[in-house]
């Protein structure tokens, strides 16, 4: 019988709602800064979302949606100019970290509290850029937070971004774990699609930009890990009388009862 011995959880929309008030607002700072004439809508960025990884992302949108792409093209060595586009991205969000734009969501460090003091394994598997994923955990959750995480698998470190599933394997394989014996956290599809691909079971927790997906492979979608005094809302899946997820609906998840 599967039994629950690690917790993976996705940082972006996971652990905190970082894409419209963080990456979003960080990457037209850093347009703006570089003399672009570039704006990220909310709805822009919605779109743009389909495409995980910041440099990705750029590209995607150089390609489908940049009015003057050919001239830039022509002008520039494109992966240099993506590159330092997006150091100057992560610079100003790192910024938005420090001046507390960015909460946690709830239940986030209960969850890994719990887990911690239950001995279950912690990693982080995220698309973000290591230096983003590293600052937000030592930002938003505590200082020596890194450390309570025994693989933190981010940005490049994979070929891969997510939905393939190279994050996770390269997690599972780190950790020498049985797939069947994790439970991951995760906002997003393509983060559903990446953990299931490499055998995992999922939990996700949606947000604004993920809501009307479909998680047709997660065992319980949830609007937020909720709290003792802020209950869940399950939207899929069985959750007795749950009211916020714990370490206990973990175990009867990964059993299927
Ligand atoms: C998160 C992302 C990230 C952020 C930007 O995906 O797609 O790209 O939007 O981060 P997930 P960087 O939550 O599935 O990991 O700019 O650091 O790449
Ligand atoms: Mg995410």
């Amino acid at each position: 019988m599967p039994q629950l011995h690690a917790l993976i959880f996705d940082v972006d929309g996971t652990i905190a709602e970082t894409e419209e008030t963080g990456h979003r607002v960080a990457f037209n700072r850093a347009f703006a800064q570089a003399g672009l004439d570039w704006h990220w809508s909310s709805e822009l960025y919605g779109q743009l979302l389909s495409v995980s990884g910041g440099k990705e992302r750029i590209r995607f949108y150089l390609n489908h949606f940049c009015p003057n792409s050919e001239e830039l093209k022509s002008a520039v060595d494109l992966t240099d100019f993506i590159a330092n586009l997006h150091a100057l991205k992560t610079t100003y969000f790192k910024q938005l970290l420090q001046d507390g734009q960015i909460p946690p969501r709830p239940g986030i460090l209960r969850l890994m509290r719990e887990a911690q003091a239950t001995g279950i394994r912690l990693a982080i598997a995220t698309t973000s850029a290591p230096d983003n994923a590293i600052a937000l955990l030592e930002t938003i959750l505590a200082p020596d937070s890194p450390n309570w995480f025994e693989v933190i698998a981010a940005g490049d470190i994979v070929p891969q971004k997510k939905p393939a599933p190279d994050i996770y394997h390269y997690v599972v394989q780190s950790m020498a774990l049985n797939p069947d014996d994790c439970l991951v956290i995760e906002d997003s599809q393509q983060g559903v699609e990446a953990a299931t691909q490499a055998g995992l079971k999922t939990v996700v927790t949606i947000n604004r930009y993920t809501r009307d997906q479909r998680f047709s492979d997660a065992l319980l979608v949830l609007d937020h890990l909720g709290e003792p005094d802020s209950p869940f809302r399950a939207i899929k899946g069985d959750v007795g009388n749950a009211t916020y997820f714990d370490i206990s609906l973990a175990d009867v998840l990964m059993n299927g009862h």
